[in-house]
């Protein structure tokens, strides 16, 4: 997530604390919802065939909105869930109080995650990695198909519910990792590049158990773009 997203991200945490300002925390917080539900930036026929219009529509309005309305749900625990920067709390959640550590993990990190996913994808983008990124993607796999070989591999050994990543690393190279659950790359100190949701609720419907398959299908949306602007913003 660049920085004009990230400040979108939190505009709303911004107008929350004003909010909670005005009118004394106890009654703002028990109102305020502070996170708010991006919006997927496109129909959610848009990627068919790839991804079912089904799939994209339970996914988004669903899953997502789950933890956004459990972070909604859960800000009075610890009012500053909501008006720290996402990548400060997701890359240093030992500093997080140990009663809600867990909840902030798995909806922070699920709301960063599918937030990054969304931007990730768009109908009738490029097909391939150019400029700046397909040279890095080449020097550290050779070629674009071995890291698509990674990602796959990485998504395939997930065992369960996670996240195949490519990402710069601590030590500024590209890498592919998996996460478990929402786990996000900034809890292992990494940048997101790419992401692909290998929970079953991502792919279900028109794979079944099919991950591989899917997969192979999701390079197909993948908004190269967005992963160059993803790479210029890590590398920065
Ligand atoms: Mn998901």
């Amino acid at each position: 997530m660049n920085r004009r997203d990230t400040l979108k991200f939190l505009a709303g945490a911004t107008a929350f604390a004003g909010t909670a300002g005005m009118l004394g925390r106890g009654i703002a917080f028990a109102q305020a919802k502070p996170f708010t539900l991006p919006p997927l930036g496109y129909a959610n026929e848009a990627l068919e065939p790839h991804i079912d219009a089904k799939t994209m529509q339970i996914h988004h309005d669903n899953h997502h909105a789950a933890y956004v309305n459990n972070l909604n749900n859960n800000v009075d625990k610890w009012p500053e869930m909501a008006t720290k920067p996402v990548d400060e709390i997701l890359s240093n959640l030992a500093a997080v109080p140990e009663g809600v550590r867990g909840l902030v993990r798995n909806n922070l990190g699920g709301h960063w995650n599918h937030t990054f996913f969304w931007e990730l994808m768009t109908p009738g983008g490029a097909k391939a990695p150019a400029g700046d990124l397909k040279s890095a993607i080449d020097g550290a796999f050779g070629d674009f198909d071995k890291m698509k070989a990674a990602v796959k591999s990485a998504g395939l050994g997930r065992f369960g519910s996670g996240w195949a990543w490519l990402v710069v690393g601590k030590d500024k190279k590209l890498a592919v990792i998996s996460s478990a659950n929402q786990d996000s790359p900034q809890m292992e100190g990494a940048k997101g590049v790419i992401g692909v949701d290998v929970w079953e609720h991502a792919y279900y419907l028109k794979h079944q158990y099919k991950r591989g398959d899917y997969i192979d299908t999701w390079w197909n949306v993948v908004n190269w773009d967005k992963a160059a602007d993803n790479f210029k913003k890590a590398t920065a």
